[in-house]
């Protein structure tokens, strides 16, 4: 982005200071900054000692041969004992470790003594099925602790996993299976979404007609729905886990053993096998929960809503909260099933305290209406996390305001699959919050602003998100492709990290992310952020949602084409588009003004919430879709261009 960017045009001026009670007793202070400036090494070793280790690491960082990072590598342990057996020996078996809630209302208790119980017998089944340490296993399933219990008995046997969105296609499943050579499959019937049985096995039917490598396919009874069978290969959850011994002797591991492989989309080629290793993630998913969600494993009830087959469920539901001990809640289905109502009903429920979500979702409950938290008890709730998009600030003050009581911090933290876990985000405790900024990086990470030289840029500037020193969840390459880790992240600027999302840093230093890089609009010769633009739109008391991408323009290079989903009273008519228009022009200058607005009914997201602004931009410029095989809902698709017949 150039120095001409509109970066500094969108003023937000709210603050929220952290409240009293919470810095009196916050896990992480202020001190802790400067103490990892002065040693970030030292730091980091500090912090791998949150674990339990068979062999302790001497060494923190070996950077010879970057960018191939080795963290604590002459260290030993086992990733599943420390999230499950080593409370259980500490005396905290009976301690709750999942609620679960089904989506029709079925409920199952956890407590850290039965998972130690499940992951032991699954563990034993996989060895029972040939699985050795270093092979790879697949897993398509829904939300049920069956999906957790088999990632932690993966991690117990050292055998990485490979898990895949339940809603991914087969084709999509078939692609991931082959690439990481997974030998077994781990599935289920199928689970509840919106109401009914969602079938799961068929897909895994046709993928594994196609990857022969496949010897067993591994089948949870979930819905009790019909489903093929081949014999010999496919085994029932049930009859295989079931029956085994609740012992087993967990084997250490070296920390740079591989723990799993997660794949990303990205907008061109095929996904990236993202691989994260075993000491260094855990090191980093275990102390940036404790320290972002000021977690108090003894009080706290902490609720992720993210499914684990995003990173954002293997980091934040899987291994940094079990590792700390964390009493969660699992939920399978979606938030207005039976009624918009439920996600909140869960929260009076379980008395939920901390409560980790996507600003999708937080815009989907706003467009719905405050009436409807407000007939819950909310006043458990006493820390808000955001992740998976810039939140808009005004999305940002109503999770606070209406979820919040005007009281939690709210805490936007940005990272991603490659990161493995949080790198900047505020601290709950001791940063005074601004809404729709990620502000400052964590403890122990060095995050900046560059601009297309390297240099990095004044405050008051935009430019580009680069991480400028190794971090211990830090993806360790591409999987089976070391020359892609390269180009892709460590080409672009020398020895830096390059996020691929823009940011610009404010008067005070702090960041604020305007969007991947790729969806940024070039208007007349000005780079224009879409995040700012939606978020100039979000503020209009009539958006509840927007989406805007540049278009191919014959005078202006591109043009700003905004999609906005209405808020339940208003309406669409001849005047929206000017509104629109003049108040974004308001906020942001006559240079962002979309050239036009087209009120939708749904915006096009992948199954982690993000919108895929690159298939609008194919609409508003009349092309073919290209690939949708990660959309939530294909249908969607078809609405908005039928709208729009004649786009460019
Ligand atoms: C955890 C996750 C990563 C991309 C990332 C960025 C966007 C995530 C954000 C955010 C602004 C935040 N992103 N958190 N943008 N503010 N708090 O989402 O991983 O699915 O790999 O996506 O998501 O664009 O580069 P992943």
């Amino acid at each position: 982005m150039s120095s001409e960017s509109l970066a500094n045009l969108l003023k937000e001026e709210r603050r929220f200071p952290p409240p009293a009670e919470v810095a009196a007793a916050a896990n992480v202070t202020a001190e802790s900054y400067a103490r990892a400036t002065a040693d970030r090494l030292a730091f980091w070793a500090e912090q791998a000692r949150r674990l339990t280790w068979s062999t302790t690491p001497q060494e923190t960082l070996d950077w010879s041969n970057p960018p191939f990072a080795k963290w604590f590598a002459d260290g030993e342990l086992n990733v599943a004992y420390n999230c499950v057996d080593r409370h259980v020996e500490a005396g905290l078996g009976d301690r709750v470790a999942i609620h679960f809630e089904g989506e029709p209302g079925d409920t199952r208790t956890l407590t850290y003594a039965e998972l130690q119980q499940e992951v032991c017998k699954a563990a034993n089944a996989l060895t029972s099925l040939g699985v050795e340490a270093g092979d790879r296993v697949a897993i398509y399933m829904p939300m049920i602790p069956e999906t957790v219990v088999a990632m932690l008995a993966c991690a117990r046997v050292g055998a990485p996993h490979s898990v895949v969105f339940g809603g991914f296609s087969a084709d999509a499943l078939a692609t991931r299976i082959e690439d990481a050579d997974a030998r077994v499959v781990i599935t289920a019937d199928g689970g509840y979404r919106r109401g009914k049985p969602n079938a799961l096995k068929p897909a895994v039917d046709e993928a594994v007609s196609r990857t022969p490598n496949v010897r067993n396919v591994l089948v949870v009874r979930r819905t009790g729905q019909p489903v093929d069978w081949t014999e010999g290969r496919d085994l029932w959850w049930h009859e295989t886990v079931d029956g085994q011994s609740a012992e087993h002797t967990p084997r250490a591991f070296p920390a740079e053993h591989p723990l799993f492989i997660l794949y990303t989309s990205g907008t061109t080629g095929k996904p990236k096998g993202i691989l994260h290793t075993s000491g260094g993630y855990l090191t980093q998913v275990a102390y940036t929960h404790h320290a972002v969600f000021d977690l108090k494993p003894e009080t706290d009830v902490y609720w992720c809503t993210a499914d684990v087959g995003w990173v954002t469920g293997h980091s934040y539901i899987v291994y940094g909260p079990l590792a700390n001990g964390a009493t969660e809640v699992l939920y399978e289905g979606t938030p207005d099933t039976p009624h918009q109502g439920r996600w909140w009903e869960i929260v009076q429920k379980y008395g939920v305290t901390i409560l980790y979500t996507a600003p999708t979702a937080i815009r989907t409950c706003m467009k719905w209406g405050d009436d409807i938290p407000a007939r819950f008890d909310l006043s458990s709730l006493r820390i808000l996390g955001s992740v998976g998009e810039p939140i808009n600030p005004e999305a940002w003050v109503w999770y606070r305001r209406t979820i919040g009581a005007d009281r939690t911090p709210v805490v936007d933290t940005w990272w991603q699959t490659e990161t493995g876990a949080i790198m900047i985000s505020p601290l709950p405790g001791v940063t005074a919050a601004k809404p729709g900024s990620a502000q400052v990086p964590l403890p122990g990470i060095a995050a900046t602003v560059v601009d297309e030289e390297a240099n990095e840029v004044p405050n008051g500037s935009g430019g580009y998100l680069v991480l400028s020193e190794p971090w211990p969840s830090m993806l360790r390459t591409i999987w089976g492709d070391d020359q892609r880790y390269l180009d892709t992240y460590w080409s672009r600027f020398e020895n830096r990290y390059f996020a691929g999302d823009g940011a610009k840093k404010d008067e005070d230093g702090d960041i604020w992310l305007l969007g991947r890089v790729d969806d940024v609009m070039l208007v007349s010769g000005h780079n224009i952020s879409t995040t700012e633009v939606e978020s100039a739109l979000v503020s209009h008391p009539k958006v509840a949602e927007a989406a805007v991408v540049g278009a191919a323009d014959p005078t202006t290079g591109q043009a700003i084409v905004a999609f906005v989903i209405l808020r339940g009273s208003a309406a669409e008519d001849d005047g929206l588009t000017e509104e629109l228009r003049a108040h974004v022009g308001q906020a942001l200058g006559p240079i962002a003004k979309p050239k036009r607005v087209l009120a939708v009914a749904e915006l096009p997201k992948t199954r982690s919430g993000k919108i895929m602004r690159r298939l609008l931009r194919n609409v508003a410029e009349n092309k073919e879709l290209g690939d949708v095989t990660t959309l939530t809902d294909t249908t969607v698709m078809d609405l908005i261009q039928a709208k729009l017949p004649h786009a460019s």
